[in-house]
Parts: structure tokens; sequence; C-alpha cells
């Protein structure tokens, strides 16, 4: 199975203003583009060819190194579209996420600034997530394309922190990035679906 770049799940322009077309078009057909074609070549002669995605991520992590980093990228990456949307963001979580978030998490305002706080704190490039580990919800970062399932844990929502992510539309501002992305953009929808198949 070879790796293959997902068309984006609205139009280049949907998530304005609080991302642009131009950010898109870079990020989607370019930055997730080449970790599709770079993936793609080295999956060649690795032994990890007609596996799942997640099999190659977690069977690349520390002994593929440039393997993994374009696997988990790609995988990252066909999340990160889903879990946006047009009209995304706001306070209310479908389903029985919104009691686990109350339980583990101590509610949803705890949990909207611990991820914000991720995020901000991931020094360099990298990812904040939520994920599910041993049962129980967890906020995380993780540098460069590191994700959940290295860490064994499931990944539910995660937001790309690397600047070409944000820069065009915020400069060096993560955090506004991070606020605008998480109040404005989560496809709370998805993150059930992940959730309940975790
Ligand atoms: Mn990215």
């Amino acid at each position: 199975m070879s790796f293959e770049l997902p068309e984006l799940p609205y139009a280049y322009d949907a998530l304005q203003p609080y991302m642009s077309a131009e950010t898109l078009e870079f990020h989607h057909d370019k930055h997730h583009n080449t970790y599709v074609e770079t993936g793609n070549k080295l999956l060649v002669g690795s032994g990890l060819e007609g596996n799942a995605l997640e099999e190659v991520v977690t069977g690349s992590y520390g002994k593929n190194q440039p393997l993994f980093n374009n696997a988990a990228q790609h995988y990252n990456h066909i999340h990160f579209w889903k879990w946006m949307k047009p009209g995304g963001g706001g306070t209310k979580i479908p389903g029985s996420l919104q009691s686990r978030i109350d339980s583990d998490l101590g509610g949803f305002d705890k949990f909207r600034d611990a991820f914000v706080e991720a995020g901000k704190g991931q020094f360099g490039s990298g990812w904040c997530w939520l994920a599910m580990k041993d049962g129980k919800l967890e906020v995380m970062k993780t540098p460069n394309g590191e994700n959940p399932l290295v860490h064994g844990a499931k990944p539910l929502l995660g937001c790309d922190v690397w600047e070409h992510s944000y820069y065009i539309d915020y400069r060096n501002a993560r955090p506004k990035y991070l606020e605008a992305w998480f109040d404005n953009l989560i496809n709370w929808e998805y993150v059930e679906q992940m959730f309940a198949a975790a």
C-alpha cells in the first residue's frame, strides 16, 4: 500500500478568516504532498510495505527515522484536515465526550487551557493533542512528526504547531493561532468519532 494525498474535505477558502486559502494551498498541496511523495520512496525496501499506515508509523519509530518522519506526518495531516471544518469550534461537544472531558480533565475550560498551553509550550515544531491513554483522556505535546500512537495512546484531536501551519496568517503569534483554531475550527463530530473508536 502506498501513501496517497487525500483531498481536502472543504474548499481552500472555507476556513477563512481563521486559516487562509494560501495557508491551505501551501500546507496541503506542498507540505503534506511532500510527506506522501518522500514517504513512498522511503517505504520501498523498508520491510513495512503492505502494512496499514498506523503500523508503518509505529513500526518505523526509533528504527527508521526518515520513514517515520514522513509516515507520521502523513498520518497526522490526514486527520488534521478532518479535525477542522467551516463553522467549527464552539463549546458544545457532542455525545459522551463532554462528560469524559469533565471527569478526566476538569471540564471544558480547563481542557481548552491545557490544550492551548501544550501547543504554546511545544518548543519548535510539533503538535499538541487530546489523546486516550490507558482508558483516560490526556493532553499531550510531541516534537516534529511524533504523535500519541508511539506513546501507547490514541490521538483524538491534534493541532499542528509547525510554523508552516500559521506563519502566513498569524506570523509568529502561535498563541493567537491556537486560540482561533480551538474556538472556531475544531470539527467536534470528528473528534467524537475518534473517541468512540478509541
Ligand atoms: Mn503541517
